[in-house]
Order: structure tokens, then C-alpha cells, then sequence
């Protein structure tokens, strides 16, 4: 949908009825039906079907009929979340966080890591092949993948890179999807790798193996056999519909909390050894330095992590008085054991509310009724995991990892409230 920039009124998540009005008397071919205009027809129906620019609002809905079946849905002309920045090549795009409600990321909103390009992969040319330390190598096409017994699950995947810009240059016009808008949820349907291993047939003393990717980067991390035969899966399907072309259309590699980099994408070859492959994209990056000029290399899980997303900048508080805090938490190992919700800088920290269900290696909504007395305040999440972790403050994290540290920023959040309500975020809680 096409902002108009012509209200002053018509900011994001502000628009007005005359607003929508505004923007959509301008457009061209916008076919009328009825009392009041409807989508674009003729050739460009499908694009516009996608393009909200086109719908009026009428003044009462109750006055006249609605907006004809569509065969793809639309989101209402009132909201318009984005991922941001678009138009990478090499690079990404964040989730629009502060958007979001429950857990599972809209297909279209899911965030992006493309490391050259999104690869356009057509099904009928796509294999998959297991072999190296294998007994029977293995080269499947898309319509037998599809005959295999399946399963479903929601599962999160982020970035190792998820919070660098907040961590290298902080600044305090930060969103939620500024800061931590590489991670994202889907609810994957694929087939568990392990049924592929058996049918391969692991060969003794295969401990890794190294998944490739079928796009320009051919992307290939190694994974320890192990998480194969636990709960790696091989998914196709991606919150009910074919993986997003982004995702990894028509195949990708899904582990389960390890960090976004080994979920591969477009994946085209698994092979099986006893070493890992030290290939260029393990190599290259996602070691975290450590005390005594060390780096640690393969740091699969993801750690334990939450984010307030409201209150959050862009937002303001319009009054003292009763506001929810909302958050997201999540943990690469298992289950979110318990948040916390610090008002004051950390020196107090509350029980959150963990909110529908807590999946492992799914996020929670978190929830806490916050009373604002109009002072200035800091506010903060701490999310603890079933394995014990707990997130640590921005000073401890820096302490052992270093400024230069490039992955894995797991520690605690916050974001300053003003006296006059503006919220900003806050690097160094
Ligand atoms: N083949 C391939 N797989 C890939 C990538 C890639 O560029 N090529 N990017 C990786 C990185 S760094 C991340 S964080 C995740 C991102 O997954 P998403 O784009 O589906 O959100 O995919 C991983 N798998
Ligand atoms: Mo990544």
C-alpha cells in the first residue's frame, strides 16, 4: 500500500479514513462497483488484489456492500507492517516485531538472510543427495520427499547477527525490529532428517555431516550427525502453504535453536563424514571471541533471549496510568522457564505473565500490567530458560565477548520511557 504523505495525520499505525480516501482518489483504472469503488480490474486485478492503495472505505460500512471474494486475501488498508530495509541483495530484512501478536510470523513478514540473492529454485529440477560415509546414497526429488510420513512443529529461527546494529552503534530511534528483527516463527512441515539418515544408512564413525545450499552463495555449514538423527527436519511446507521463495523454496534445512546460518536453505546436498568441512561460511564467521584471545567456533545453540516490544520507540505513553508490557522470549535450549519485567534500570525485576502456549524452541508472549506514575523509567526483560540460563546485562556480555564480538548478542534489553512518555531504546541496561 502507498503511504500518503499528503496528511499529516496519515502516519504508520495513525492512518485516516480520509486519509485512505485521499490516496486512493488518485488512482487510475480503480473500477467502480456499486456505490463505491472497489480493486482495480482488468489486467492488473492481480497486482492490485496485492496493492491496497485501491480500496475506499466508505463513510459506514453498514450503508453499503462490502468488497467482492478474492482469490488471495489482503491485509486491512489500516495496517501495513513491513519488513525493513527491502531490497538486498547480500544482506537482510527484520521482521517488523513491534507489529506482531502471538508468536507465528506472517509468511510474508518472515525475515530474510540472503547472502547473494534469493535463489528461484523450480521444484522439477530440485534433489536432494545424502551420501559420503553412507552405505546407500541417497538422491530424492520433490514428489518422493512429499511421500515420506511427516511432521509439523513451530519453531523459531534468528540470525547469529540478530542485535548487532544495537550493540555496535546503538541509537536510540531503534524499534523492536531494528534491534532484534532477525528471528522469526513458522509453523514447518517436513520430513524429520533421520528418516532419510536411516534410509541413507549412517556409516560408523560418520560424526558431521555438511548441508549445501542450491542458491549463488551454495551456503554450506556442517552440523554434528547428531542433531540429524534428534530433530533436524528437512521442511517443505512453511505456516500452511510451500516455503516462501525467501525461506528456501522449494526445500530447507531446519534445526531446530542453532542459529539461523545452518538452517539451509534450497538445500541440494547433504554429506555425511567424520570431520566438519570447514567450508568458507564457517570459517569465515559465526565464532565468538572469548578471554584469552580465543574464539569459539560452532556455537550451534542459540541462547536464551526476550525483547519488550511495546512499549517500544516509535511509541509514546499519552497518560499515566495502567500500560501492558509486551514482549517476546525465547531459547535454543529447550523451554522459557520464567521473565522478568524490570521497570526501574534492573534494580527490581517482576514475574511476567508467559502468555498461550510454551513450546520448546518456539517463543512466548510475555505480559505484565505496568503502572506508569509519569517519571522517567527504564524498562527491561529478563527471560530465564529450563536449562538455568539467564540472559546477562549488556556489561557482562561485553566484558567476555569484546566490542568486536559479531554473533550471538543475547543479553538483556531495555528502553527508556521520558517524563513526557516518548519511549527510546536503551543500549546499555
Ligand atoms: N542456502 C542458503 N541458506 C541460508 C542462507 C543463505 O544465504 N543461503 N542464509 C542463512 C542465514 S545467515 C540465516 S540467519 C537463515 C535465515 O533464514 P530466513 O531467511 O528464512 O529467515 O538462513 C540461512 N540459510
Ligand atoms: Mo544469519
Amino acid at each position: 500500500m502507498k503511504r500518503p504523505t499528503d496528511e499529516a495525520s496519515a502516519r504508520e499505525g495513525d492512518i485516516t479514513r480520509r486519509a485512505l480516501l485521499a490516496s486512493a482518489a488518485g488512482i487510475a483504472g480503480a473500477a467502480v462497483l456499486g456505490s463505491h469503488r472497489l480493486l482495480a480490474q482488468g489486467p492488473a486485478a492481480g497486482a492490485a488484489a496485492a496493492d491496497t492503495t485501491a480500496i475506499v472505505v466508505p463513510p459506514d460500512p453498514t450503508a453499503v456492500p462490502g468488497l467482492v471474494t478474492s482469490a488471495r486475501g489482503i491485509r486491512s488498508p489500516f495496517v501495513h507492517p513491513e519488513r525493513a530495509p527491502a531490497g538486498v541483495l547480500s544482506g537482510a530484512s527484520f521482521a517488523p516485531l513491534q507489529n506482531m501478536s502471538g508468536t507465528i510470523t506472517p509468511s510474508d513478514l518472515f525475515f530474510e538472510r540472503i547472502h547473494n540473492g534469493v535463489a528461484l529454485v523450480d521444484p522439477q529440477q530440485w534433489k536432494l543427495m545424502i551420501h559420503g560415509m553412507v552405505e546407500r546414497p541417497l538422491m530424492i526429488d520433490l514428489e518422493q520427499l512429499l511421500r515420506y510420513p511427516t511432521v509439523t512443529r513451530t519453531y523459531f529461527i534468528e540470525c547469529s547477527g540478530n542485535g548487532r546494529s544495537a550493540y555496535r552503534a546503538p541509537k536510540p530511534e531503534m524499534t523492536p525490529q531494528v534491534v532484534d528483527g532477525l528471528l522469526s516463527t513458522a509453523e514447518w512441515t517436513g520430513v524429520p532428517l533421520a528418516t532419510l539418515l536411516r534410509e541413507a544408512g549412517v556409516k560408523p564413525g560418520a560424526t558431521w555431516f555438511v548441508a549445501e545450499g542450491g542458491d549463488a552463495a551454495r551456503l554450506s555449514r556442517s552440523v554434528p550427525v547428531q542433531k540429524g538423527l534428534d530433530d533436524a527436519l528437512v521442511v517443505w511446507g512453511q505456516n500452511g502453504e510451500a516455503l516462501r521463495p525467501s525461506n528456501g523454496y522449494p526445500v530447507r534445512l531446519l534445526l531446530p535453536g542453532f542459529e539461523g546460518n545452518t538452517n539451509i536453505k534450497w538445500v541440494r546436498r547433504i554429506e555425511l563424514s567424520d570431520q566438519p568441512n570447514m567450508s568458507k561460511d564457517e570459517t569465515s564467521k559465526y565464532t565468538d571471541p572469548i578471554p584469552g584471545s580465543k574464539a569459539r567456533q560452532f556455537s550451534f545453540v542459540m541462547d536464551v533471549k526476550s525483547v519488550i516490544t511495546s512499549p517500544a520507540f516509535p511509541q509514546q505513553l499519552t497518560e499515566k496510568g495502567w500500560w501492558p508490557i509486551r514482549g517476546l522470549a525465547w531459547t535454543g535450549r529447550g523451554k522459557v522457564a520464567k521473565v522478568e519485567v524490570s521497570t526501574d534500570g534492573g534494580k527490581t525485576w517482576q514475574a511476567a505473565r508467559i502468555e498461550g502456549n510454551n513450546l520448546p524452541l518456539a517463543p512466548v508472549r510475555f505480559e505484565c500490567m505496568w503502572k506508569w506514575d509519569g517519571n522517567p523509567a527504564v524498562l527491561m526483560s529478563r527471560a530465564t530458560d529450563e536449562m538455568g540460563a539467564v540472559q546477562p546485562t549488556w556489561a557482562e556480555f561485553k566484558r567476555v565477548r569484546g566490542a568486536g564480538t559479531d554473533y550471538h548478542f543475547s543479553y538483556i534489553r531495555g528502553w527508556s520511557v521520558a517524563s513526557d512518555g516518548a519511549v527510546k531504546y536503551e543500549a546499555e541496561v
